[in-house]
């Protein structure tokens, strides 16, 4: 919004330069086109691509650009409970997303978080009922379940709304960043991490390919 406000400004003076006339509101309207592209489209480009680990996708990697603070988001996540399984297993959500821990589970389950990130603790809820917690602290969240030590969960609270988590065959797709040189991490549970330096153009797809460790 800003930047158009800035060339509206640019091409007024161009407009006083040129002398006015009855083409002016046209040839100011080409001169914002000319120096902003056409109207709508952001100065942002897209992170594409895929990660692997000794030649293998990996999914459920997390794919977040760093550094950059952007409002908190008021929206809606959901983390299921079925079979004992969190689900998704990984999930990653902007600063201030509440996410809902339904319980679709055939036993009792005590959701809990007490590492670094968000600490909560659900307490014991019956099935078909739900407890929403509200991410208000960016980080990592490990999710755990006091009943079975084998259930556990990650929740990324980022930043920005510039982030993915890999499918099933490693890839991503990450829309609108902001162009500049932007810091990139990548996590993934048990391949670790990487920190890119990538340049975002002002347009168009930059392709990554992501090597982790193959451990
Ligand atoms: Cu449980």
């Amino acid at each position: 919004m800003s930047g158009i406000r800035g060339g509206c400004e640019e091409a007024e003076a161009g407009r006083n330069r040129l002398r006015p006339s009855a083409r002016g509101p046209f040839r100011l309207a080409l001169a914002a086109v000319l120096l902003l592209g056409p109207p709508g489209r952001a100065r942002a480009g897209e992170l594409t691509g895929q990660v692997t680990a000794g030649g293998h996708p990996v999914r459920e990697a997390v794919i977040f650009v760093d550094q950059i603070r952007t409002g908190p988001s008021a929206g809606r996540r959901l983390m299921d409970q079925r079979n004992r399984t969190f689900i998704p297993h990984v999930m990653a959500v902007q600063l201030g997303t509440r996410v809902e821990f339904p319980n679709h589970d055939t036993v009792f389950h005590n959701v809990f978080s007490y590492r670094e990130g968000k600490r909560f603790d659900l307490g014991l809820y019956p099935v078909g009922t739900m407890r929403v917690v509200n991410f208000d602290q960016p980080g990592l969240v490990r999710i755990f379940c006091n009943i079975h030590s084998n259930m556990s969960a990650f929740i990324w609270v980022l930043e920005n709304p510039y982030f993915a988590v890999t499918d099933r065959s490693g890839r991503f797709r990450i829309p609108n960043v902001p162009a500049g040189e932007q810091v990139v991490r990548v996590w993934h549970e048990r391949r670790g991490t990487r920190r890119l330096s990538v340049s975002v153009p002002r347009e168009g797809a930059v392709p990554l390919e992501i090597a982790l460790g193959s451990r």
